[in-house]
């Protein structure tokens, strides 16, 4: 974990200690996968016999700024949905939030969605948590500077492992903590991952606080694809981004404009998978071994799993939570939901 930025001590801390001086040169690596854990990852999955590629992988620079493109376009229905929810439903849950609290804004980039309700819930701190700290500490920062009468801390932290930042909370009995976890990026974890986290979750709220959550819901196939595969190709170019994002850190020779993107959904596991398919035969350097994709063959890059309210009701059961409310817009698409230890 880094700390980075905390405004009421008005000080900046290095998270982890410096460097020493002078350290023992490593032996020249062999490949960037010796060298790099996420280079190694990398390799691993796309050399198994059904190629995979983690979707955090899809976040280079380049790739945040497609997915920003992605939440403007008019088929990605995600986005504009929960933030209709929230403008309407805001006083109704706000009023079901403890008060006072501290804000928990789990992955909090640029701290744009948690703006519009610090004015509303009774916040006397405000914790950014995201894996990007030195970016987050800029936007920390500046929304310190407009709420001088809140607490801001930019935490680094990668809640997607072994999170736990229950040191950085304090007295979580006299000021519960609310866990705000939008966007509905659970839904890119499968079941058996988003419980232990969401259970990693629970662990931080003592008796009062809550956990606000976003969830995508079931809904019209046709509706739900299009979100994936939208007429302008801005999802396309988002998916193919990750090859270079291969090349940049394998070594790789991926030539991405010869991989088609497919988005379909799996019935049977509730989820959108967005793929990249071979339209020809592609022999591909990944990690020093020479690795054929046949025309057809797929790299899986991501999946987006989509939730009745039943059962996105019963993954926080399973996670430990005793109950839970869910609020949702005029067609039912998207959940917001509030949930409590
Ligand atoms: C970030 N996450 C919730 C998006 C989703 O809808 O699963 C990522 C995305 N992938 C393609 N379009 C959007």
């Amino acid at each position: 974990m880094l700390i980075s930025f905390d405004n009421a001590a008005g000080r900046r801390a290095a998270a982890s200690p410096p460097a020493p001086a002078s350290r023992p040169r490593p032996a020249r690596p062999e490949s960037p996968a010796d060298a790099d854990p996420r280079a190694a990852e990398l390799c691993e999955g796309l050399l198994r016999r059904s190629a995979r590629i983690d979707p955090k992988f899809l976040y280079d620079a380049q790739g945040c700024v497609l997915f920003s493109a992605i939440c403007e376009l008019d088929e990605y229905y995600p986005t504009r949905t929960e933030r209709e929810i929230f403008r309407s439903q805001r006083e109704a849950i706000a009023q079901a939030l403890p008060d006072p609290l501290q804000w928990v804004d789990l992955g909090c980039g640029d701290c744009a969605k948690s703006r519009d309700w610090l004015s509303h819930v009774g916040a006397r701190r405000y914790l950014g948590v995201d894996i990007a700290a030195e970016w987050v500490t800029g936007a920390v920062a500046s929304l310190g500077a407009q709420h001088p009468g809140i607490e801001c801390v930019a935490v680094g932290a990668d809640f997607t492992a072994g999170f736990d930042i229950r040191d950085r909370l304090g007295d979580v009995q006299a000021l519960p903590p609310v866990l705000f976890y939008p966007g509905s990026s659970i839904g890119n974890f499968a079941p058996d991952v988003a419980v232990p986290m969401l259970a990693g979750f629970r662990r931080h709220l003592g008796p009062h606080g809550r956990l606000l959550i976003s969830a995508d819901l079931r809904k019209d196939t046709a509706v739900m694809k299009r979100a994936y595969a939208d007429a302008l190709g801005v999802t396309a170019a988002f998916n193919r981004n990750v090859l270079r994002v291969c090349n940049r850190l394998t070594g790789s020779d991926f030539r991405p404009e010869n991989f088609l993107h497919q988005a379909r959904f799996d019935e049977a596991r509730s989820c959108i998978e967005m793929r990249l398919v071979a339209g020809s035969r592609q022999f591909v350097r990944i990690g020093g071994q020479l690795r054929v994709f046949e025309e057809g063959e797929a790299i899986v890059t991501e999946h987006s799993y989509k939730y009745t309210p039943e059962r996105f009701g019963a993954l926080l059961d399973e996670a430990g939570f005793s109950s839970h409310r869910m609020w949702t817009d005029p067609h039912g698409w998207f959940g917001v939901f509030l949930a409590q230890p």
